[in-house]
């Protein structure tokens, strides 16, 4: 008899397919999201599950599933996933690391060039009928060359960005939990500053870290009042990293000059206050959303799963394992 699993979310048939040739398949083609309650009862029975971001796997959810063994999540960030929880219970955990670097760090490229120059605002504009003349001092921006970029999270995503800035000829700094060695500062061009620092004198701030109960609000009312009011701000990271309330009171005030978020608070509800700024670029957590990334995310994904259910070409050892306590155990 096939082990069972659970696909959580709708994801690419052809991936369903390889699954199926190992087990036997529960998937959610309506692509519902559902409640813990729902998917502790879906996994009681279940080997295995592949999840997104919006499945939180806890205590409460393992409690349910006897069976379970592996929880292959198909994004790099885990902040849904309580590993402890997961490693007490015997229940390996894995990520999607690596094949969305690139494409995640030309989205932020994308949010922060559309922020600095306005693209949303003024094509919105534009869109309404406003635009019977040329004016000198239409939608001014921000430069991007010649700035001074702020990576907060140097990890493999904030260092492709980084490489980016140098066609841009910017001047890169960068604040994260521990410094990079001198070479890979080198590669990046980017040097180490205190956050202090890095928000006072930062022109584009971007956000790449990822989310803890540490990083809760590492942006909220004093960060944004420490950067320049020329100064734009992008969240590409998680919701709850940025104070989305205090975000809106600054972009209102004027205390920063504008903000591209494509994570927020609470998502996928976005606080109604940023809905009424006009200087903020709104996405719907797209970031890693390219068709060859999104089936680069799926495929490792499954051979996370496939492999950690003894089956594949590496049986018991998943490439992306986040908990190797459990192998141990
Ligand atoms: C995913 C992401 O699209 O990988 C991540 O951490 O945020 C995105 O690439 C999203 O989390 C769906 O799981």
């Amino acid at each position: 008899m096939k082990p069972k699993i659970l696909v959580a979310r709708a994801i690419f048939p052809d991936v369903i397919e390889r699954l199926a040739q190992y087990f036997e398949v529960e998937r959610n083609d309506a692509d519902t999201v559902y409640s813990s309650d729902e998917l502790r009862a879906r996994l009681a029975d279940k080997a295995g599950a592949i999840t997104t971001a919006s499945e939180r796997i806890d205590a409460s959810v393992l409690a349910g599933a006897p069976h379970l063994r592996v929880v292959a999540n198909m994004a790099v960030g885990y902040n849904n996933f309580d590993i402890d929880a997961m490693t007490a219970a015997g229940v390996m955990a894995t990520n999607t690391p690596d094949v969305l670097n690139e494409t995640t760090a030309d989205f932020g490229w994308a949010l922060l060039m559309a922020t600095a120059r306005r693209v949303t605002e003024s094509e919105r504009w534009l869109r309404e009928g406003h635009w019977n003349k040329w004016a000198y001092d239409m939608f001014l921006g921000a430069d991007v060359h010649g700035s001074t970029l702020g990576i907060i999270g140097m990890g493999r995503i904030g260092q492709a960005i980084a490489r980016r800035a140098m066609g841009f000829n910017m001047r890169v700094v960068y604040h994260n939990r521990s410094r990079l060695d001198a070479a890979t500062e080198a590669a990046c061009k980017a040097s180490y500053v205190d956050k202090d620092t890095l928000l006072k004198t930062a022109d584009h701030v971007i956000l790449v870290l990822p989310y803890s109960k540490d990083t809760h609000h590492t942006i909220g009312a004093a960060e944004l009042a420490a950067m320049k009011s020329t100064a734009t701000l992008v969240n590409l990271a998680r919701g709850g990293i940025v104070d989305d309330a205090a975000l809106a009171q600054a972009l209102a005030s004027k205390q920063i000059a504008a903000a591209g978020l494509d994570v927020f608070e609470g998502e996928p509800s976005v606080h109604p206050d940023l809905l009424k700024v006009p200087n903020v670029v709104l996405t719907p957590h797209i970031a890693s959303a390219s068709a060859a990334t999104r089936r680069g995310m799926a495929s490792l994904a499954a051979d996370n799963l496939i492999a950690a259910l003894g089956f594949g070409s590496a049986p018991g050892k998943p490439p992306c394992l986040l908990n190797p306590a459990v192998r141990k155990a």
